[in-house]
C-alpha cells in the first residue's frame, strides 16, 4: 500500500497550498483533509465542484486519503455535460466551496460545503494501490466526454517519475494558474507538489502580472500550458519584472499540447530559460518529458519517463525500430502510469488498446532521434482539437449545434491559431436566415461548455461530401 502523501503525516513546518491570500500549512491540511476523510469513508464517490481554491485541493486529498473516488467538475460545465456526467458517475455527494452556486443540473445530489476547520489528528488507513482515485472526463472524436477510471498506483508512479525526471523536491514551491479538474492541474498542479512535501501557490487565474509576483517572490518552478507560455513569450521582451522573475525560476514546465518553437526562443532570448516540455494524456498521465539534468531540444516532448514503454507503430501495427528523426509512428505506452478503464465504457477500453499486449493507444503521431527524444508531428483524428490546453471532440460541438434551429448540417474544424495553438471553427449550413455567430457560441457554451464554443463560424450553401456522403473536413479547411 502506497501512502500518498507521507508529507501529511511527517507535516513539516511549512505551507502546503496557497490560493491568493488563504494558505494551509502540512498540520492544517491533515486536520482539515483528515476529519473530511472519516466523513467521506463510506461514500462509493463523491463529486468536486472544482473552483481554484484551497477547498478544491482539501476535498480531492480528502477523498484520496478515504479510498473514496472523486469526480473534478468543471465550475462551468453547461447543462448537457454536467447531466451527462452526473448520471454516468452517480456521485453520492458534491463537495463544494462555501458559497458557491451550483447550477440546477446538480439539485438532485446531495451538497456537503468543505470547511476547513476540521481538527483530525490521526488519517485513516489508505486502500490498496489498485483502488480508483479520481476519474477525470476525457473528450473522445464522438460521443459525450468518457471518464478515465485512474488508480492511486498511477497517480503515485507519474509523481515520482517526475521528480526524478525534474529532480522536483520538497523545497520546490509551484507557481501555476491550471484550472482544477483535468490532470495537469490537479495531478501535476496540486498533488504533485503534495506529494513531494513541497508547496504550491496557485494563482486562481492566469496573468503574466501574477507569474511574475509569484515567481519573484517564492516560487521556483511553473507549470502551464502553451497558450501561457505564448502570452508571456509575447509580452517579455518588454517587460523587464517578467524576464527577470522567469530568470530566476529552477525549472518552467510546458505541457497539455505543443509548445511552438518560435515561443521556446523568444523565451529563451528574453531569459535565458530553456521550457521543459512533458508529453501525457489523461488516460496515461505522464509519458515523456525532457529532463532538468538532460539536453533540451525545443519542439520536442523528451525521452520516455522511468516505468514507461513506449513505442512507436507503423500503419501495419508494426512497431518501428529506427530513432532517425524522421520516421513517423503512432506513440503507444504501456506501464503503470496507465488508467484501469473508462467508466461504464467497456468497449472503449478495449478499444482503446492493442489486442496484442495490451499497448495503449495514443493515437498521436511523433518520431524519434538517436538520443530517444520524441517530437510530436500531429494526430491520428482529425476530429480531435486542441484549444488553449484542453481536449476537444469535434463530434460533441458539431451535435450541440445541430440542435440549434438555425442550423441545417454542420461541421467542425480546428484551425491553427496563434494564442489557443488551434481554434474551433464551425461551418454551418443555415436552416434559413443565417444565425448570428454569438448566439452558436452562446448555444455550446450553454449545453457544453465555454471553452468548447466555435470562435469562428462560417456559412455555407452546401457541406464538401464524398461519394459515401461523409463531409470532406480536409477540403473545408483546405
Ligand atoms: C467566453 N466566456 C463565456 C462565453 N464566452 N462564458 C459563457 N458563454 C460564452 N459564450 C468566458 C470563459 O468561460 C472565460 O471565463 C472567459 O470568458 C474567457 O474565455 P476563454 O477565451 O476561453 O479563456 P482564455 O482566457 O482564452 O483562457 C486561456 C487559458 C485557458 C487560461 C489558457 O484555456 C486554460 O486555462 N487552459 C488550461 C487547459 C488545461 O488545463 N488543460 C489540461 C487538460 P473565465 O475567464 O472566467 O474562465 S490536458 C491534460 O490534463 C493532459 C494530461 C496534459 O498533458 O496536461
Ligand atoms: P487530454 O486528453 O486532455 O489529457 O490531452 C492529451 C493530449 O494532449 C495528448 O494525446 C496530446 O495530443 C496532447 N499533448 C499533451 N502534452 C503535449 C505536448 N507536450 N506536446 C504536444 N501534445 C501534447
Amino acid at each position: 500500500m502506497t501512502v500518498l502523501f507521507p508529507a501529511l503525516q511527517a507535516t513539516p513546518a511549512k505551507t502546503a497550498l496557497r490560493f491568493g491570500d488563504r494558505a494551509l500549512s502540512y498540520t492544517e491540511l491533515a486536520a482539515v483533509a483528515g476529519s473530511l476523510a472519516q466523513q467521506l469513508r463510506p461514500l462509493p464517490r463523491v463529486a468536486v465542484w472544482a473552483t481554484p481554491s484551497l477547498e478544491t485541493s482539501v476535498a480531492v486529498v480528502a477523498a484520496l486519503l478515504a479510498g473514496v473516488p472523486a469526480v473534478p467538475l468543471n465550475p462551468k460545465l453547461g447543462e448537457r455535460e454536467l447531466a451527462h456526467i452526473v448520471s454516468d458517475s452517480a456521485p453520492a455527494l458534491v463537495l463544494a466551496e462555501p458559497g458557491a452556486v451550483l447550477p440546477a443540473g446538480l439539485a438532485g445530489v446531495p451538497r456537503q460545503d468543505v470547511e476547513l476547520s476540521g481538527n483530525a489528528t490521526e488519517l485513516p488507513a489508505e486502500p490498496h494501490d489498485e483502488a480508483s482515485a479520481l476519474i477525470v472526463y476525457t473528450s473522445g472524436t464522438t460521443g459525450p466526454p468518457k471518464g478515465v477510471v485512474l488508480p492511486r498506483r498511477a497517480i503515485a508512479t507519474t509523481l515520482d517519475a517526475l521528480e526524478d525526471a525534474w529532480q522536483w523536491t520538497a523545497d520546490d514551491v509551484l507557481v501555476h494558474a491550471l484550472p482544477l479538474f483535468h490532470v495537469h492541474g490537479l495531478i501535476l498542479g496540486i498533488l504533485g507538489p503534495l506529494r513531494r512535501g513541497g508547496s504550491v501557490r496557485h494563482l486562481g487565474r492566469f496573468s503574466t502580472e501574477e507569474i511574475a509576483k509569484a515567481l519573484a517572490e517564492d516560487g521556483t518552478m511553473m507549470f502551464g500550458v502553451p497558450t501561457m507560455y505564448h502570452r508571456i513569450a509575447t509580452e517579455v521582451a518588454g517587460d523587464a519584472d517578467l524576464a527577470a522573475a522567469l530568470r530566476g525560476a529552477r525549472l518552467l514546465v510546458s505541457g497539455s499540447a505543443a509548445l511552438p518553437v518560435h515561443d521556446h526562443q523568444r523565451i529563451t532570448a528574453a531569459t535565458g530559460q530553456q521550457v521543459v516540455e512533458r508529453y501525457g494524456m489523461s488516460e496515461t498521465l505522464m509519458n515523456t518529458s525532457v529532463r532538468a539534468d538532460g539536453e533540451r531540444k525545443p519542439g520536442t516532448v523528451g525521452v520516455p519517463l522511468r516505468g514507461v514503454e513506449l513505442r512507436l507503430v507503423d500503419d501495419s501495427g508494426a512497431a518501428i525500430e529506427s530513432s532517425d528523426g524522421e520516421t513517423v509512428g503512432e506513440i503507444q505506452v504501456r506501464g503503470p502510469n496507465l488508467f484501469t478503464e473508462y467508466l461504464n465504457r467497456p468497449d472503449a477500453t478495449t478499444e482503446a488498446f492493442t489486442s496484442g499486449g495490451g499497448w495503449f493507444r495514443t493515437g498521436d503521431m511523433a518520431t524519434r532521434d538517436a538520443d530517444g527524444y520524441l517530437r510530436i508531428v500531429g494526430r491520428k483524428a482529425t476530429d480531435i482539437i486542441k484549444s488553449g490546453g484542453y481536449k476537444i471532440g469535434a463530434g460533441e460541438i458539431e451535435n450541440a449545434l445541430l440542435e440549434h434551429p438555425g442550423v441545417a448540417e454542420v461541421a467542425v474544424t480546428g484551425e491553427p491559431d496563434d494564442d489557443l495553438g488551434e481554434r474551433i471553427v464551425a461551418w454551418v449550413v443555415p436552416s434559413g436566415e443565417p444565425p448570428a455567430e454569438q448566439d452558436l457560441a452562446d448555444h455550446v457554451a450553454r449545453l457544453l461548455t465555454p471553452h468548447k464554443r466555435p470562435r469562428t463560424v462560417r456559412f455555407l450553401d452546401s457541406l464538401p461530401r464524398n461519394d459515401m456522403g461523409k463531409v470532406m473536413k480536409r477540403a473545408l479547411n483546405a
